[in-house]
């Protein structure tokens, strides 16, 4: 409750700064900040994009049975497919190599604490059992499983919270969703937009999806995308609707109109931190689904900076993998996220539950991650002469060591000596890890920083 209060009062005494995106109102909220602490503390989630797209790595079988390249999941509005051909790909969807728990499992290695499962993307074929719509995964393939559903449950089993992706205002199998000039909306088979009401859809499918997904998964967080024409009034119905179903479950700001309980970014980090919750979700190859012939990996290094980067500006981390149709991450992925769970194993101290870096600068060598008066400094440039400046920290020093408990001079006491431009360490010649090593300061008291 403390923190809570904490939390607000940092939220009102600051002046926020407008971010990309449209602030949800609710960070001022008390209950939001209690739904999010355990969000904020997890710091690193899975994104998973799985549904009929993956089939052929977005691709599409043209007339001569070679695979058109589709660009992304987008692939149906790229290759203006007919919802009546695009649906046959739920005919031959039969992903037998699909395990549940073996994706939990990648997750929990790598040191993600979430999932988010996309439930319905802009194809508006539904990945779970959806009673109020047959175009989903358990009607209308030959595979009737429940993806959702096993997620939730081998997410719980293993100790990881589950959430599920919703695309909101795109809709390729639904006649009444309009975009802005039709850009994102299914033109080929629904030409008319001025003929599409957005409140029929909303009361049509919205609505009872959302609710199928409350009640029989009880997800942590609704993660809402591309809101697009949804009314202010509709945004507030379905936060009022959520709310009352489940209390405790967050919402992203994605739900519309600057309500939600975080903000989202998108394949960057942003340059300065924020003292509101937010979030970054990015790629780890260039494409959010399996895409054929993408072998472009961000290296564990590239991975292990951003979630340092982003948890020194006080953000969240979901990083997002594509299986395949057969229902497979690829080992690529799990190769690097397997490394990234390593380096976790050693200075996840120094991510989970931790807050933005008080200094009023990041340091040119690395970041700095804040837990109470401990500050972790993430250094990924080692110094050759031996001396590391946190600069502008007047704080008088408890005790500083490396937090690499292998590491022959692990724990043992470094010297520190306060001056002018801040705090200087001095450190052994060898860098602990050659992609990022933490080292521990001990503050007398709350951080003093100039
Ligand atoms: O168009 C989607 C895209 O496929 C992906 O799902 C991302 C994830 O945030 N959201 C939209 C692009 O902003």
């Amino acid at each position: 409750m403390k923190n809570g209060f904490i939390f607000v009062a940092v939220l009102l005494a600051l002046n926020l700064r407008a971010a990309e995106e449209a602030l949800p109102t609710a960070w001022n909220d008390m209950a939001s900040a209690q739904r999010l602490q355990w969000c904020e503390a997890a710091r690193f989630g899975m994104f998973i994009h799985w549904g009929l797209y993956s089939q052929w790595g977005c691709h599409y079988p043209g007339t001569n049975g070679e695979l058109i390249n589709g660009g992304s999941a987008h692939m149906m509005m790229r290759l203006k497919i007919p919802l009546a051909q695009y649906a046959k790909i739920a005919d031959v969807f039969d992903p037998t190599n699909f395990d549940a728990n073996e994706w939990v499992t990648i997750a929990k290695d790598a040191g993600m604490k979430y999932m988010i499962f996309t439930a319905k993307h802009h194809d508006g074929f539904a990945m779970f059992n959806s009673p109020c719509n047959d175009y989903n995964i358990v009607k209308g393939t030959p595979w009737h499983r429940d993806p959702v559903k096993e997620l939730a449950e081998a997410c719980r089993k293993q100790g990881l919270k589950f959430g599920v992706y919703y695309s909101l205002g795109r809709d390729w199998a639904d006649p009444d969703v309009p975009t802005k000039n039709g850009y994102r909306s299914n033109t080929w088979d629904f030409p008319d937009e001025t003929n599409k009401i957005f409140a029929r859809y909303f009361k049509r499918k919205v609505l009872p999806q959302v609710t199928e997904l409350l009640t029989q998964y009880h997800p942590a967080v609704l993660w809402f995308d591309t809101p697009e024409e949804i009314s202010s009034a509709e945004s507030h119905e379905l936060v009022d609707l959520i709310r009352k179903l489940q209390p405790d479950c967050i919402i992203n700001s994605r739900v519309g109109h600057g309500l939600g309980d975080y903000g989202v970014q998108e394949q960057k980090v942003p340059g300065s931190r924020d003292v509101k919750p937010w979030e970054t979700c990015m790629t780890l190859n260039h494409h959010w689904a399996y895409f054929m012939g993408d072998d472009d990996w961000k290296s564990p290094a590239t991975v292990i900076h951003d979630l340092v980067d982003i948890a020194s500006k006080g953000g969240n981390y979901l990083l997002d993998v594509g299986p395949t149709g057969q229902g497979v991450i690829q080992p690529e992925a799990v190769d690097i996220l397997h490394q990234v769970g390593d380096w976790l194993n050693v200075n996840g101290e120094a991510i989970y539950g931790t807050t933005a870096s008080p200094l009023k600068e990041q340091p040119s060598w690395g970041r700095v991650t804040k837990k109470g008066d401990t500050l972790y400094l993430h250094v990924f440039d080692w110094p050759k002469d031996g001396k590391l400046l946190a600069p502008g920290l007047k704080s008088k020093i408890g005790r500083a060591y490396l937090l690499q408990p292998n590491w022959p001079g692990s724990h043992r006491r470094l010297a520190t000596a306060n001056g002018a431009e801040g705090v200087t360490i001095t450190v052994p010649k060898a860098a602990p890890d050659k992609i990022s090593s933490t080292i521990v300061l001990k503050l007398k008291g709350k951080p003093d920083v100039e």
